[in-house]
């Protein structure tokens, strides 16, 4: 059976145009610096990000990791927000293989880390204490719905933090999303922040892969750390040419899957028995929730959508989590939509 995969935007596959690309890139040891391809996708994601420089990895997590692990030293503390990926579903790679010490502020409901919880958890300088090194934000926010940060607000986190002698790293998994959605330049949204992870392998419909970018001066600490990590990976160029597709065509149509969200947000608020934010979706996610009278757990209703061809994240016990990405069409919404009213009856 051909599947409707809600389950996240990273089970997109790579478009003809990338395999095409992927079987023509010209490689060679990117360990040596040497492969042209390589080096031509980070030069193009450090321009668009507005960065003097990237580094391309194996996956988010490892940028995130690389990225923390290159601003901070063992024991050295990290900012970051209750419900960031990094802090829920990088198995504890800050703590295990950094040595970096987390804390935890809670994430508000639109995915922002409040100024005043952020300089209030800043600590003296004292010997009991870690020496907090560092802020991460995520944007667009995964956990809290798809939400974006604005410009406005990553910036009043960079002046707070670089004020206090912090740095900043941003989990830009979806930063292309979150330009789209506020319609500003992705470097915009990355200017206040010192350095940035970002995804070819979600929307963006690459295969394989992440580009860390930001100074010249924090890649070259980065590229060490990436070794380190195991993520140095010879002619990767086969790789980094579906990136360099994704970067050139695929960015401006991340709007379509925004759209696409919205429509089937809007039937699924039309389904008795499930029950969805007002304002959501901000972009391609749509959390969903089971109301109290339907006597079934979210793990049941996916199941019973399975059969039906249609694969939806369970996120909690009466939560889903769906999202719209390329191979998601209005069909495959409207297919979507029946499905669930079908598996609540
Ligand atoms: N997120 C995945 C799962 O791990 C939850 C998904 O399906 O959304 N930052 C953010 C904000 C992410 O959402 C993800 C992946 C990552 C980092 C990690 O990226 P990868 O999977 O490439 O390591």
């Amino acid at each position: 059976m051909e599947f409707i995969d809600l389950r996240s935007d990273t089970v997109t596959r790579p478009t003809p145009a990338m395999r095409e690309a992927m079987a023509r890139a010209e490689v060679g040891d990117d360990v040596y610096g040497e492969d042209p391809t390589v080096n031509h996708l980070q030069e193009l994601a450090a321009s668009m990000l507005g960065k003097e420089a990237g580094l391309f990895v194996p996956s988010g997590t490892m940028g995130n990791l690389a990225s923390i692990m290159a601003h901070c030293g063992r024991g050295d503390e990290v900012i970051l927000g209750n419900k960031a990926h990094t802090f829920l579903f990088e198995a504890g790679g800050v703590s295990a293989l950094g040595g970096v010490h987390s804390c935890q502020l809670p994430n508000q409901p639109d995915g922002s880390l409040a100024l005043q919880d952020i300089e209030a958890a800043i600590r003296p300088g004292d010997a009991h204490f870690p020496i907090t090194r560092l802020v991460c934000l995520e944007n667009t926010h995964n956990r809290c719905g798809g939400t974006y940060q604005t410009v406005g607000y990553t910036r009043a986190v960079g002046e707070l933090a670089h004020g206090r002698g912090l740095s900043v790293h941003l989990d830009g998994a979806r930063v292309f999303n979150a330009a789209i959605a506020l319609g500003v330049r992705v470097a915009d949204l990355a200017a206040p922040v010192d350095s940035v992870t970002f995804c070819l392998s979600k929307g963006l419909c690459a295969p394989v892969g992440s580009v860390m970018c930001g100074s010249k001066e924090f890649i070259a600490r980065a590229h060490r750390v990436r070794k380190q990590l195991g993520g140095g990976m010879r002619q990767a160029g086969i790789l980094a040419a579906a990136g360099i597709v994704a970067l050139e065509t695929m960015v401006d149509r991340l709007v379509e899957d925004h759209l696409r969200a919205r429509k089937l947000a809007d039937g699924l608020r039309q389904v008795k028995g499930l029950k969805l934010e007002a304002d959501s979706p901000a972009t391609n996610m749509v959390f969903v929730a089971l109301s109290t009278d339907i006597p079934m757990t979210a793990r049941q209703v996916a199941a019973k959508l399975r059969e039906m061809g249609v694969l939806v994240g369970v996120v909690a016990e009466r939560g889903f989590r769906l999202v719209a990405h390329y191979w998601i069409d209005d069909g495959a919404v409207g297919v979507a939509m029946s499905a669930f009213a079908a598996a609540l009856e």
